[in-house]
């Protein structure tokens, strides 16, 4: 810490064992006590969850309350205005829905933007990078391809993917990518969406006082907003980014905090959208910055990713990344981080007040967000070196200026990133010309028992990493073969599940796969937004036959272990009304046995969705996960196909042992 400005707080110690299995998290956790600074861990554990609003029995939507219902006896009382504890719970619930929609839907209509703006000529930063991509997408929603230029395709292309957000009637365009079997139980249900625009707008307006006051109603809108988000805005913001930047194929990248150089200017971007982190990429590599830095004694300039933004470009370039939301004040506490440029999305404001402890340069780029006590610079694609360069250049400055001793975790894991859907599709693929067949196969022969989608958040609630880690351990030793994005992706990449080597902790079935095709047990897909490439995947699977008409047919289940984001919860529903089991950890918010609870737990399958589980205990996410793979082995007759039996912690110590 700075002596100067030195303030000795007393920090109330963790018990760190129990804090987080990141090694790299808790050396700088030690690190932030000696030093008396404070994280979001301590903070956590110095303040419990409001019990009441833990369980979602209050309301606050009004000022005649706010009103609190008993979780105990949920239909004891009501709200002031009459509203019962199912309207409270699922207004809240849309509210989670709406702003986690809208987080993704403003990303994806950000990257749109430039993309118009690249198609136009007006931004000369980016190019397409990716034509083949663009034409496969603009073909995939009806738009003519053969003979035209790329120019032409691409503003029809614009036009159309303008609908997703604008449009006041009609489908969203990438609804022709859904399975037609879901797509039926969607129109039936009425939730196909419109715009994102018109759907959160209607979402909100309907959780105002005295509008929507039925459970079921209410949920019908979080349904058809959430869907606006998984098929329309997340997809977007995907699709363009791989148009832009390139697809991502697989990659080997280095993960944890020990891709942070003593020696060199670090800078970490930590965010969500690629173009200040692509810009950033073209910062450091020029000669006359990287000159700069020599010129102070610096061996070069190193830049690392966190987060999602952080995923993507780990998945797409192999850009080294030193760790998950839960690490983001970890890592400053190294004093090795020169500049952190974030831009939106999972920036902790208590960013500011570590990153002043040790003299690390904070900048806020983007004008939807800013943080009291960081610098802003702004970031405009039509100029966007303006802020990348000027963020390396005061990078430079404050290497130069480094005062502190500097504790960098010599930790790292290397490992292979990068599995879009079209390069599952070529790795896994037939022999002559990529498919989804040979996965089908294999599921259908019993070698992988199914497919999960492990993604999400980490959170202070929770040991950190370990829930991550121990549920995707259970559901690969039982040959479930695991997608995943975001922070969970850099837990297991942090474990060392990311290697094709790895695969011996897997199941006989999937191991036997994994060393066939020379593939990890687990696939990284990038950034929170490309959970859109798990629905694509599953289009795929039913597509290429012989497992059901539907998403919901499919042996597949979905778990955000550690999740904390409104963000999460919107993707948990859109997983949910694509037909998917999703199970999420930590906590949920709602009171069990009432009849929103019913409704979102069981009512949503019967009606051809998916269904919302909850387990605080990874092995028993596990299970619940493997036992409705299993459910829907047998509805498809493949359930006699697996001789293999389900094998727990007990069985596998067993066989070791033997
Ligand atoms: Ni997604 Fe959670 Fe944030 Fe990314 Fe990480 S916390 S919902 S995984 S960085 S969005």
């Amino acid at each position: 810490m700075e002596k100067e400005d030195r303030k000795v707080v007393e920090i109330k110690k963790l018990n760190i064992k129990e804090t987080t299995i990141c090694n790299s998290t808790a050396q700088m956790l030690k690190k932030a006590e000696r030093d008396g600074v404070e994280t979001a861990f301590h903070r956590a554990a110095s303040m419990k969850p409001c019990p009441i609003g833990a369980q979602s029995a209050c309301c606050k939507n009004c000022s005649m309350g706010p009103c609190r219902l008993n979780a105990r006896d949920p239909y004891g009382k009501v709200g002031v205005c009459g509203a019962t504890i199912d309207t409270i719970m699922a207004r809240n619930f849309a509210r989670m829905v709406a702003t986690g929609a809208a987080a993704h839907t403003d990303h994806g209509m950000s990257m749109l933007d430039v993309f118009r703006e690249v198609v136009n000529g007006n931004i000369k930063d980016y190019t397409i990078k990716d034509p083949i991509k663009l034409e496969e997408v603009a073909r995939e929603i009806g738009i003519e391809v053969e003979g035209r230029e790329v120019t032409d395709i691409a503003r029809d292309l614009y036009k159309e993917l303008e609908r997703t957000y604008i449009q006041v009637e009609g489908e969203i365009p990438f609804v022709k990518r859904v399975p037609e079997k879901t797509l039926e139980t969607w129109r039936k249900h009425g939730v196909v969406p419109r715009g994102a625009m018109r759907e959160i707008m209607e979402l909100l307006h309907r959780t105002h006082i005295g509008v929507d006051q039925h459970y079921e109603n209410i949920t019908k809108q979080c349904t058809r907003t959430a869907i606006a988000d998984g098929w329309g805005g997340s997809m977007v913001a995907t699709e363009i980014s791989d148009i832009l930047f390139g697809t991502p194929m697989p990659v080997r990248g280095e993960v944890d905090m020990g891709c942070l150089k003593e020696d060199q200017v670090n800078v970490i971007i930590h965010g969500h959208e690629p173009n200040l982190f692509e810009s950033m990429l073209d910062s450091v590599n020029d000669p006359t910055l990287v000159q700069a830095a020599k010129d102070t004694g610096a061996a070069g300039i190193n830049l690392v990713g966190m987060c999602c933004s952080g995923s993507e470009m780990l998945s797409r370039h192999g850009i080294p990344h030193a760790g998950n939301f839960m690490s983001t004040e970890a890592v400053l506490i190294t004093g090795a981080v020169d500049a952190m440029g974030v831009d939106v999305q999972c920036i902790k404001q208590g960013l500011a007040k570590v990153a002043e402890c040790y003299g690390t340069k904070l900048f806020t780029t983007n004008p939807r967000c800013h943080i009291e006590g960081a610098e802003h610079i702004e970031f405009h694609e039509h100029v966007p070196r303006e802020c990348t360069d000027e963020i390396v250049e005061m990078a430079i400055v404050r290497f130069k200026n480094r005062k502190l001793p500097v504790e960098i975790p010599n930790i790292t894991t290397m490992g292979v990133h990068g599995f879009s859907h079209e390069s599952i599709n070529y790795h896994l693929g037939g022999t002559f010309r990529a498919s989804y067949t040979p996965l089908n196969d294999n599921i259908i022969n019993g070698r992988i028992r199914g497919v999960a989608g492990v993604v999400g958040c980490t959170s202070p609630r929770v040991k950190h990493d370990w829930v991550h880690v121990e549920l995707v351990k259970e559901l690969i030793r039982n040959d479930v073969l695991v997608l995943q994005t975001g922070c969970s992706q850099i837990s297991l990449a942090k474990a060392g599940f990311y290697t094709p080597e790895a695969a011996y902790m897997a199941g006989p079935g999937l191991r036997e796969v994994c060393e066939t095709v020379g593939m990890p047990p687990v696939l990284g897909m990038g950034a929170c937004v490309d959970n859109s490439r798990i629905l694509i995947a599953a289009s795929e699977m039913v597509r290429a036959g012989g497992l059901g008409d539907s998403i919901a047919d499919l042996p597949a289940a979905g778990a955000a272990p550690e999740w904390m984001s409104e963000k999460a919860i919107s993707i948990g529903h859109y997983f949910v009304a694509s037909g998917i089991y999703t199970v999420f950890g930590v906590s949920f918010p709602i009171i069990e046995g009432t009849k929103f609870h019913k409704l979102l737990f069981d009512g949503l399958e019967e009606q051809g969705f998916g269904k919302w589980g909850f387990s605080p205990d990874p092995h028993e996410i596990a299970h619940m996960m493997i036992a409705h793979i299993d459910k829907k082995r047998k509805a498809l007759g493949i359930d006699k196909t697996r001789e293999r039996v389900l094998m727990d912690m007990q069985d596998r110590r067993e066989l070791e042992a033997a």
